[in-house]
């Protein structure tokens, strides 16, 4: 999947693209998350706040029924040949190749192929919508998926064979390996299942063919837009064929599930063989979630949360309104009637957010939601994907594998 470049262009393309990777790095791009199955850009009123409460749908290795498309696209739309799915002949496209090559500085005959070479995936579209409103989120229900036998033994072997890599990257960046060990668990169970879209197929088709009814369409869309351009500068950048890479089907790549804007700006070459691969180097994707993690925040020592203990009819609303930002102090959120924390957490010196995990409608056969204080380290688990939800089953899964890992240990 992954080619090194000839060493003559490779020079050339990415003086060509240094440039051009700088200034969109350093403009006012909204933020955006590492994998972005379910992510929104953050925007500056109300950043995440729509799907931070959501349960994500769920990450690449979760998605078993979508991991050939090639074969399912073939049978249920036999009739449409590659031709009539191609994005060549299409004028939106081709001009915002040319708008590319133009912005960046890219060959405009190499950005047309590019592009052009894309095919229309009409499985991907519907993947974007959102779930059903009024269906009850299920925190349980999620982290099982996540948080199971198979993952947490495939995890213990992952460490095992990373533990010096995942010592260094914790010495380094402070993030702890089970941090690290429960993100590339949840993302593809350890390479298992990184996607198999062209990753230009997906973005093309979620640049050119966005679902209108999504409620935030135009944004999502300007969103894959950006993606795609710098999906285009990263093979530049690398000398990659912009039909080799897969992943998701919203164009995560690699172990990690990295967006190319991610991989631009975080990724890191940690196995020092001179290239950043992030689907065959297990090294590599350890690094890159590390710095990626860092660069959003992580602090070295610091808990990702605390249990927090609710007597009946404590008064959540205040707690509850700047939702997964850390907004209170340990003394504020203590402040509130019915609300208590355990002794680290009213030690805690920073920021508090308290975090609410809905468990199915207690209404039907459901029950009470799970809350915890969610540290900083917790909203910066929340910036490789937008949720709540996630970030509790990455926490949860680490230290299942850590668990596990130290029972075995101790049997042996
Ligand atoms: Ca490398």
């Amino acid at each position: 999947m992954f080619h090194p470049p000839p060493p003559a262009l490779a020079r050339l393309l990415i003086a060509a693209c240094m440039v051009a990777v700088s200034a969109c790095t350093t403009g006012a791009t909204a933020e955006k998350t590492a994998t972005d199955t379910s992510a929104l850009p953050a925007e500056p009123e109300s950043p995440i706040r729509e799907d931070a409460k959501a349960q994500p749908k769920a990450p690449a290795s979760a998605e078993a029924s979508v991991t050939n498309p090639e074969t399912s696209n073939k049978n249920s739309r036999s009739s449409e040949s590659d031709d009539e799915r191609s994005y060549l002949p299409r004028a939106d496209a081709m001009r915002f190749a040319d708008e590319v090559a133009r912005r960046r500085n890219l060959d405009s005959a190499w950005v047309r192929h590019a592009i052009g070479q894309a095919l229309y995936q009409p499985r991907v579209p519907p993947l974007m919508l959102p779930p059903a409103s009024g269906k009850a989120k299920n925190w349980r229900a999620y982290r099982n998926r996540f948080v199971e036998p198979t993952r947490i033994g495939v995890g213990v072997r992952f460490w095992q064979r990373n533990r010096a890599t995942l010592a260094r990257a914790q010495e380094q960046f402070g993030v702890p390996p089970e941090i690290v060990v429960g993100i590339i668990g949840v993302e593809t169970l350890y390479g298992r299942h990184m996607g198999s879209f062209r990753v230009i197929d997906a973005l093309a088709t979620l640049t050119f063919d966005f679902p209108p009814e999504h409620p935030r369409a135009q944004a999502r869309q300007a969103f894959f837009q950006d993606e795609l351009e710098q999906f285009l500068l990263l093979c530049q950048h690398t000398g990659m064929d912009p039909a080799e890479p897969l992943g998701s089907y919203a164009g995560a790549m690699g172990l990690a599930q990295f967006m190319p804007s991610s991989w631009l700006r975080h990724a890191v070459d940690y196995d020092g063989n001179g290239q950043i691969d992030l689907w065959h180097s297990e090294t590599d994707a350890i690094g890159s979630v590390a710095n990626y993690l860092k660069n959003h925040g992580w602090q070295r020592g610091l808990p990702t949360h605390y249990p927090v203990r609710l007597s009946p009819g404590a008064n959540l609303h205040a707690l509850l309104a700047p939702d997964i930002r850390p907004s209170f102090t340990a003394a504020e959120f203590a402040a509130h009637d019915g609300v208590r924390l355990n002794a680290s957490g009213q030690s805690h010196l920073g920021p508090l957010a308290l975090i609410e995990l809905q468990n199915g409608d207690p209404a039907k056969r459901g029950s009470a939601p799970t809350y915890v204080a969610g540290t900083e380290n917790f909203y910066a688990i929340t910036r490789y994907n937008l949720s709540a939800y996630y970030a509790m089953a990455v926490i949860t899964l680490g230290n299942a594998v850590a668990a596990a890992r130290q029972q075995g240990n101790t049997t042996r």
